[in-house]
């Protein structure tokens, strides 16, 4: 929709559907001349309905982009009088309580490039119907608390599209005349339509089975291309890893006996979890050690986890509008990620996870888009699949995880899936079961769902020698918000310890443990430890309990302390990011005021402990070498200063270099693979922690000739790319990297997922000129606007990870972004929405940056036209 009819939508308006469909018969005719969607809807009034007296109108959701043929109500054809068609929504009187609706409708998936409803991708017709795409395809109740069940019949040309799918149980299949065929399956779970999918394309087929602990035999199937074949495996033993860990995690049965993933090219996120048949952008399932790194392996582990949890979590147990999104969502991502710990190693799930939210979330925390986890309004619900709603939502389901136990939880998520089975229900609902089982009141609690805004935690500590008392004071405060001010104290559960003079785990005596978990629920509080000695450092928010920012006024050597011996693997690495920050912080304030660097002892012996620290897993070494990156420091930062930042961490970075160069070549070279390649844990550590070495010994020279022997001699993608990544940022190594770009290119130029890498490594090329290299980039065959993979590889990477290009003084990398998010509002709006959003925090930036941003977006804000995804976030970032 584009600008002028946008309103927004608020939580509190939200009232029942008079009406609710109990059974949805499609039948769509693929055709690239004429696509028709024929619609029988059996309605009946909701007994929960507001609206009570009468037979009020049925109103069904649209789009501009469906043309009605033909409509009836209980078998009779109804004239133009007995309804209204008007550009989003189709009004129909006389609907009794009971009644039948039959509408014919064309469609024309072909020209479909917002890759919302149903579209074509390369060959073939696909679906994506969340948020509000089902009503893209035929008029609807298009609301996730209207639940029906489906049976959809399918036909097409079948030398063509001989595979045709859609929700539930194949119940049969015919062929037609003129080559055509006719498929038709039966969903037998109601759903609500955002979950509806429909595949027909030229297929082939992966198989296996899963026998579930119930004992039904699950068929397992993964659709794609021919040429894709090989890459399969992977996704296929996670998801059968996935249906056992639910079984034994959370006790929830898959419940039908076949289920089905589709590999689609063109597709606007990673994955959808449409009942029975999810379908997923070919980034996020296929994988082959040939041209998949190992942090693809890992993200496909996880993502088909993630849509697979939502079986239960999303599909069975759904929500009732959208603002509850994050019910699904940050429950979902809370399992995914207890999932990848428990596949993986947990400690470098959790660093990972922690460094993410603080970067990003805790970003759009503090920019103009700022939302409750809960949401009160939106104008374009695709705006709100956020960092907020997932990740912050699935911190607070963590949250509820260490005040509950274990063991509670899980009896709370026992009930909450008995009680709501089959229902569309609220956040409320999930909390209320929460409070059920441990007879906790969460009324306080409650609030992280409604108060946007990263709550800030000041701690400071008083010792008392004479009854050797360490008292922590904690104040808490959470900043200003749109639309949000003077919030309430939030209920804050910090795990905390203390280590001794010689780093050892003190016990505590009110709990003779040596962890404990302290509930902040005011504003200003305090907690007394009695028999603590006087040099005891504190290792606060360990697991990074709470999705807040913590300060303590730690010296460096205090962080050094905690950096070689805290027990906490999560707060030994951010003792690291956290005394890296201060020192890196004095550099750019250096660069700021025309000072020299300076190189600071404690870090380099900070850093030389660690190398030679035998106990550390070679995965977590490799993070704890890794500096906080631009992004976080920006974050950090009063005034983001991007060029400042860039320069100081790379000074930095090239004084660890020289001064650990011997001990990163040591690493370099004892981690080198031996055995064949697998994505297995213990190696994907080893190659993490080999490549982190060599791009540090790119910045001395000697990683030059390392690196390209690397790239000509790897065996799979993750050497192969590091090593690429290596020379192509390397300024010294232009030969080398010129030659290794045009081999990859010339070995992977028919892989889509290879090449996607390809464009990313140059985009993120931080050497002078990476705007005309983008530009050029766009230019190449293989690059195109309409797929959002390739997208964000060039320009989404450009934008977010090339930081010291795009924030070229001059504003040409704004400029740029502004015509291309322009360009993209033509074709698809939810990408070009997502690409907005680095202009969105301009007032975070120093000058001149600032005002050259906010030059961009008004630029974009003044195109008539604009789509009211993009509109949104322009409007509210202004
Ligand atoms: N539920 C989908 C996301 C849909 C996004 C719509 N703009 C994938 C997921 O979170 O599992
Ligand atoms: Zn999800």
């Amino acid at each position: 929709m584009k600008d002028a009819l946008a309103r927004p939508i608020y939580l509190n308006e939200y009232s029942p559907s008079d009406y609710l469909i109990d059974f949805t018969e499609l039948c769509i005719t693929l055709d690239s001349k004429i696509t028709t969607v024929a619609a029988k809807l059996i309605v009946k009034r909701n007994p929960i309905a507001s609206t009570v007296a009468g037979d009020p109108a049925l109103v069904l959701d649209g789009s501009s982009n469906i043309e009605l043929l033909s409509i009836k109500l209980n078998g009779e054809e109804l004239g133009a009088d007995r309804y209204r068609r008007e550009t989003e929504t189709l009004t129909i009187w006389g609907v009794k309580d009971s009644s039948v609706i039959e509408t014919i409708v064309v469609i024309e998936p072909e020209k479909n490039t917002s890759l919302n409803g149903l579209y074509k991708s390369r060959k073939m017709y696909c679906t994506q119907c969340e948020a509000e795409g089902f009503r893209e395809i035929t008029f609807y109740l298009d609301r996730p608390d209207v639940l029906s069940e489906f049976t959809t019949t399918i036909i097409a040309d079948k030398a063509d599209y001989p595979v045709l799918l859609s929700n539930g149980n194949q119940i049969s299949r015919k062929d037609l005349e003129n080559g055509k065929h006719m498929v038709t399956w039966h969903d037998p779970f109601k759903k609500p339509s955002y979950l509806f999918a429909l595949v027909a394309g030229d297929l082939s087929v992966v198989e296996d089975e899963y026998l579930t602990c119930g004992g039904r035999l699950v068929a397992l199937k993964i659709f794609v291309e021919a040429k894709d074949v090989d890459k399969c495996s992977h996704a296929m033993v996670s998801l059968k890893k996935a249906m056992r860990w639910d079984e034994e995690t959370y006790g929830r049965e898959y419940d039908l006996d076949i289920f089905m993933i589709v590999a689609v090219d063109d597709f606007n996120m990673g994955a959808m979890e449409n009942k029975g048949l999810n379908i997923f952008n070919t980034s996020c399932v296929l994988a082959h050690p040939d041209i998949s790194r190992d942090v693809d392996f890992q993200q496909i582990e996880a993502i088909v986890a993630h849509e697979y949890f939502h079986n239960w979590s999303g599909n069975r147990v759904t929500c009732r509008d959208w603002f509850q999104l994050s019910l699904k969502e940050g429950f979902t991502v809370f399992r995914d990620a207890q999932f990848s710990a428990d596949m993986n190693f947990p400690i470098v799930k959790r660093i990972q996870d922690a460094a993410y939210i603080r970067t990003y979330q805790f970003a759009e925390d503090a920019s103009p888009m700022s939302h409750p986890v809960q949401p009160d309004s939106y104008v374009e619900i695709n705006n709100f699949y956020t960092l907020t709603v997932y990740e912050k939502g699935a911190e607070i389901v963590g949250m509820l995880h260490t005040l509950l136990g274990k063991d509670a939880f899980r009896l709370a998520t026992d009930l909450y899936f008995d009680r709501h089975d089959g229902q569309a229900v609220t956040i409320e609902e999930f909390v209320m079961a929460m409070e059920d089982v441990s007879g906790r009141d969460l009324t306080q609690f409650r609030l992280w769902y409604k108060q946007s805004g990263t709550p800030e935690v000041e701690v400071k500590s008083d010792y008392s020698p004479d009854n050797r008392e360490l008292t922590l004071a904690f104040n808490q405060h959470c900043p200003d918000t749109p639309n949000q001010t003077d919030k309430q104290p939030f209920l804050i559960p910090i795990r905390l310890g203390f280590l001794d003079e010689k780093g050892n785990a003190v016990k505590l005596s009110s709990t003779g443990e040596r962890e404990s978990i302290i509930e902040i629920t005011e504003s200003a509080q305090e907690a007394v430890f009695k028999g603590v000695d006087a040099n005891c450092v504190p290792s606060l928010l360990r697991s990074f309990s709470a999705p807040v920012k913590i300060s303590y006024p730690y010296s460096i050597s205090e962080l050094a302390h905690l950096m070689k011996h805290d027990s906490d693997g999560f707060n030994r690495w951010d003792a690291g990011q956290k005394l890296a920050t201060k020192i890196l912080q004095l550099q750019v304030n250096n660069f700021i005021n025309t000072r020299p660097f300076e190189i600071h002892e404690e870090l380099i012996g900070a850093y030389h402990e660690l190398v030679s620290d035998p106990t550390i897993d070679d995965a977590v070494l490799a993070l704890m070498l890794q500096l906080p990156g631009e992004a976080a420091l920006g974050e950090a930062s009063e005034s983001t200063d991007p060029i400042a930042i860039y320069k100081a961490r790379e000074f930095v970075r090239q004084v660890i270099a020289s001064e650990l160069e011997r001990p990163l070549e040591d690493i370099y070279l004892r981690s080198k693979q031996v055995e064949r390649y697998t994505p297995h844990k213990s190696q994907i550590g080893r190659r993490s922690l080999k490549n982190t070495a060599l791009d540090y010994l790119m910045l001395t020279g000697s990683g030059i000739d390392l690196a390209w022997r690397q790239f000509e001699e790897a065996d799979n993608m993750t050497d192969m790319a590091a090593a690429l990544s290596a020379l192509t940022n390397c300024p010294d190594a232009k030969d080398y990297a010129e030659q290794a770009l045009e081999q990859f290119e010339g070995r992977w130029n028919d892989e889509a997922l290879a090449m996607n890498l390809w464009f990313s490594i140059q985009a993120k090329n931080p050497q002078d000129g990476g705007l005309k290299r983008v530009t050029n980039l766009l230019d190449h065959p293989l690059f195109s606007m309409k797929n959002p993979n390739k997208v964000r590889s060039v320009l989404g990477t450009y934008c977010q990870h090339n930081l010291i290009n795009f924030h070229q003084p001059e504003g040409d990398g704004y400029e740029f972004l502004a015509d291309k998010v322009l360009e993209l509002n033509e074709i698809n709006p939810q990408i070009g929405a997502r690409l907005v959003t680095p202009l969105a925090r301009w007032r975070k930036y120093a000058s001149p940056h600032n005002l050259l941003m906010f030059g961009a977006l008004k630029r974009i804000d003044a195109y008539t036209g604009l789509a009211k995804d993009i509109r949104e976030i322009v409007s509210k970032s202004l």
